[in-house]
């Protein structure tokens, strides 16, 4: 799979993509990531990429042509098909979620673009991109984090990129419930014990104490993922566990 990254700093990629899983990755051949500097795309002896709100108002607006220009180059290159994803990453998009990463991890070529400022010229999100997308209700200065975000958790997704032993299968939200407690050794750490039940060797009923526990989590910090199980995700067990931990009602 291959990522573009059209930004203003390229620069601040390189040392998280040079570590871990993603530079194993891009050793292997599993994925590229490519930088597109914006400022390549200008033609002004200042290289300009932003200017003043039409309408008055703060801040700066990220110049249309630029990012056009960048996108039309690539294309060109036949590094990013016609029916490619290109995605504005912008405060304003949909927002990103396990759901879309696995939609995204099934296209071999896809254009981020890293909006700065204040905001990007509107023709952007309706003529270059074609699809808009948030990492999340908080402000960030730029795309930048939001593009690292979203090419580790689709590269996560890929054949061969997270071992087997890792497998992504389990991972908080693949399953739609958080992830339960885990330990490893000692068993008993400046007098906090790990669970009884995991030392016991019952695989069945560490099972059932796994699953309890990922639900209790998500009742607490996640309710919102509970309502939006797809049908027939939680047993009948389940739905009775869930009520005790939502406390006696009408007495
Ligand atoms: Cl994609 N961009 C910016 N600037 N802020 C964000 C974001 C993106 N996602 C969440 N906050």
């Amino acid at each position: 799979m291959r990522f573009h990254v059209l930004t203003l700093f390229p620069e601040m990629f390189a040392s998280y993509l040079c570590e871990g899983i993603l530079a194993r990755a891009k050793e292997g051949k599993l994925l590229s990531v490519n930088f597109h500097d914006i400022r390549d795309y200008t033609h002004d002896r200042h290289r300009t990429v932003d200017d003043y709100p039409y309408g008055g108002g703060p801040g700066m607006v990220m110049k249309a042509a630029p990012l056009f220009e960048a996108v039309e180059t690539i294309r060109d290159s036949g590094e990013l098909a016609g029916s490619s994803p290109v995605i504005l990453l912008t405060p304003q998009g949909r927002t990103f979620t396990q759901v879309v990463a696995e939609e995204l991890a099934s296209h071999s070529e896809i254009a981020l673009i890293c909006g700065r400022y204040e905001g990007v010229d509107e023709r952007v999100a309706d003529h270059l991109a074609t699809d808009s997308i948030s990492i999340g209700d908080y402000v960030l200065g730029g795309g930048e984090l939001a593009a690292m975000v979203i090419i580790e958790a689709v590269s996560r997704l890929l054949p061969g990129v997270v071992g087997s032993a890792e497998s992504p299968a389990n991972d908080s939200f693949t399953t739609g419930l958080l992830q339960h407690p885990i330990y490893t050794r000692p068993a008993s750490f400046r007098g906090r014990n790990v669970p009884e039940i995991l030392l016991s060797g019952h695989h069945a009923e560490i099972a059932r104490w796994q699953r309890r526990e990922s639900l209790r989590r998500t009742f607490l910090n996640r309710p919102d993922l509970l309502d939006r199980l797809p049908d027939g995700a939680l047993s009948e067990y389940d739905i009775r566990f869930l009520e005790e931990l939502s406390g006696p009602r009408n007495s």
